[in-house]
Order: C-alpha cells, then sequence, then structure tokens
C-alpha cells in the first residue's frame, strides 16, 4: 500500500466482521495495486476505534464531549448518546451517569482483582443471606420504578402482569438499543420475594420458561433474529438482589470476560430445578448447592467469604 491517499480510493464490498466490543468493523474491498499502476487487488481494511486516553480525563467530560442527548433516566441512573463532534449522526459514546454515588457503587465501578470463593449452603446462610437482607429498599429502587412504570414505561417490550411469577421484559441500560451484534435485553420478576438464584423454587419454572418464550419471540419479530440467537443467564452474584434475567446477543462477549461462575445458563437452572421431584418440599436445588464465583477484592462480600474458605475441606 502507498501511503494515505491509496487509502481513499478503497472500494468497499462488504462487511468481513462487525465487533461491538473491540469497537471495529472489518472491512473487505480494493486497494490500488502497489507493483501495477492502475491494477487493483483485494484488500482488508480493520477500523478500530482508539481508547480514550486517560490524560484526557480530568477535561473529557467537560470539554471533549461536544454534544450530549439524553436516553433514559431511572432514579440515580442516567444514560446519554454523545458526540465528540457536534453533528447528530450516529454517536461516538455512550454516557452513563450514577447521582449520587453511594459507597457500594463506586467500590462495584473500581477495577478490582478476583479471588475465587466457594459458597457452600452453609456460608450463604451465615455470611450472604445476612448481607443481601442488609441492602436498604432504595438500592433497588430503579427496579420498582420500572415495574411501577414510572420510568422506561415506553420501553416495556411485555409484560407478564401475575405479581408473583410475573415479570417486565425491557432493553438493559447497557444497549444503545442500535446495535444488534450487542443485543442486551433485561426481564425482571414483578415480585421482590427472590433476592437471588438461591431463592429459587420449583413453583418459578413457568416464569421462567415464560421469559425464555416470550424473548425468543419479540426480539425475533422486533429484531430479526431466530431461534438459539440469544444467550440467557443469571448473575451470582448479582449487583441488584431483584431476581432478573440477562438476556444477550449469543454471539456478544462484551460483559462475559471475568464471568465463568457468574453467569448461570437461564437452561441450565430451568433444568436444575426441574431435577427437584414435583411433590419435594424440602430445601430446593438452589439451597443444596455449592456455587463457586469470582469475588472482587472491593466486594462487600470479599473479607468474609475469602475468611471462610478456610473452614471448607479439600
Ligand atoms: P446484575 O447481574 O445485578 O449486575 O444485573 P451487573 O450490573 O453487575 O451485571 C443488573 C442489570 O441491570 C445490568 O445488566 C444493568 O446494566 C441493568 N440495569 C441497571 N440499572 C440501574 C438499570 C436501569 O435503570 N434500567 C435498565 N433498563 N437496566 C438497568
Amino acid at each position: 500500500l502507498k501511503g494515505v491517499d491509496s487509502l481513499r480510493l478503497f472500494k468497499f464490498e462488504r462487511i468481513l466482521n462487525e465487533d461491538p466490543v473491540a469497537h471495529s468493523l472489518t472491512l473487505l474491498g480494493m486497494l490500488p495495486d502497489a507493483d501495477e499502476e492502475g491494477k487493483t487487488v483485494q484488500a482488508i481494511v480493520r477500523v478500530e476505534k482508539t481508547a480514550l486516553p486517560a490524560q484526557q480525563a480530568t477535561r473529557l467530560v467537560t470539554h471533549f464531549v461536544k454534544d450530549v442527548q439524553l436516553m433514559e433516566n431511572t432514579d440515580i441512573y442516567t444514560w446519554f448518546m454523545g458526540w465528540l463532534e457536534p453533528s447528530r449522526e450516529h454517536p461516538d459514546l455512550k454516557i452513563n451517569v450514577v447521582c449520587p454515588a453511594t459507597e457500594v457503587h463506586i467500590r462495584k465501578y473500581t477495577k478490582q482483582d478476583l479471588v475465587m470463593v466457594r459458597e457452600t449452603p452453609e456460608l450463604y446462610r451465615r455470611i450472604v443471606k445476612p448481607y443481601v437482607e442488609a441492602f436498604p429498599p432504595s438500592r433497588t429502587q430503579w427496579v420498582d420504578d420500572i415495574l411501577s412504570g414510572k420510568s422506561e414505561a415506553e420501553k416495556v417490550l411485555h409484560r407478564a402482569p401475575s405479581p408473583d411469577y410475573g415479570y417486565v421484559l425491557l432493553p438493559d441500560m447497557k444497549w444503545d438499543l442500535i446495535t444488534i451484534p450487542a443485543l442486551y435485553l433485561v426481564a425482571i420478576a414483578n415480585s421482590s420475594s427472590v433476592r437471588s438464584l438461591r431463592d429459587l423454587r420449583k413453583i418459578h419454572l413457568p416464569m421462567l420458561r415464560s421469559i425464555r418464550v416470550e424473548a425468543t419471540r419479540i426480539v425475533k419479530e422486533k429484531w430479526g433474529l431466530g431461534e438459539g440467537c440469544l444467550r440467557f443467564y443469571v448473575h451470582y452474584q448479582p449487583s441488584y438482589y431483584h431476581f432478573h434475567v440477562h438476556i444477550v446477543n449469543a454471539n456478544y462477549y462484551g460483559s462475559m470476560g471475568g464471568t465463568v461462575g457468574q453467569a448461570h445458563l437461564l437452561d441450565d437452572i430451568i433444568s436444575l430445578l426441574e431435577l427437584d421431584p414435583d411433590t419435594y418440599e424440602g430445601p430446593s436445588i438452589f439451597e443444596r448447592l455449592t456455587l463457586t464465583y469470582g469475588l472482587g477484592n472491593q466486594h462487600g462480600l470479599y473479607e468474609a467469604m475469602t475468611e471462610a474458605q478456610a473452614t471448607l475441606d479439600g
């Protein structure tokens, strides 16, 4: 390739790869042949948005972002589209704001080292359950606002109304609503009684199956993704202890880097619950399991759980 001018002569043929996580597009096309005047050859051109420079951090929001447009606001969470040049075309940035941010938020968003811990049913009862129960209801105010229709009402894709086993399906705030390869929805249970995976019982099977069926149907109708194109999973530990299911494009790996152990496939959850006998009244499979996951050193459970590991057998 000879110089910048040749790049301007690129004749686009097709997209080879669209990677929303790497912020890149890989294109196939034709460029002038460097050896033979007038001839063109096939070329692969990968264009990637560069990382935001940390040196600009002090003035990033105040000076470099030229324009913003509100996307949504729930409780203390607000997200915007942003432009580095004044323009109304495809946004350069998505800006999420948590304000006022609590200490728990600051810890969650701080880069942290992970340690794998095993949570036995006994450690759940002794350490995790009291930790979950100590969260003030204000922590999930945004969930109540969505469920009551106070916020994001026009975004809701489906409502299953039963107070105990219903749920609301809507786009996750991580999604820009445009980039299909990064499609991200969330289904939130109407009832606040299921705080996490540990509280799931056989009676929740119809809700879990319905989330799978309805999300698949709606995503197909609205965005044209067929059967098998979605990955449904539940986080343990989650950030918010009000039961919800993550629904993402199966080809999207954005949030999955460090989460083997944290993400449990909805299909596996359904299958495990099905193993409990119908008439069985003892502790459910999710109360009997030992769950292993990575905990960040800023996580509220970190100290108690890492100390308790010494008490576990082999
Ligand atoms: P999680 O597994 O509890 O925590 O998932 P994570 O954030 O560590 O994954 C909560 C999910 O709810 C995440 O995917 C969030 O992006 C999403 N979420 C959080 N808030 C505050 C909102 C909101 O206000 N609106 C919507 N639509 N999604 C949200």
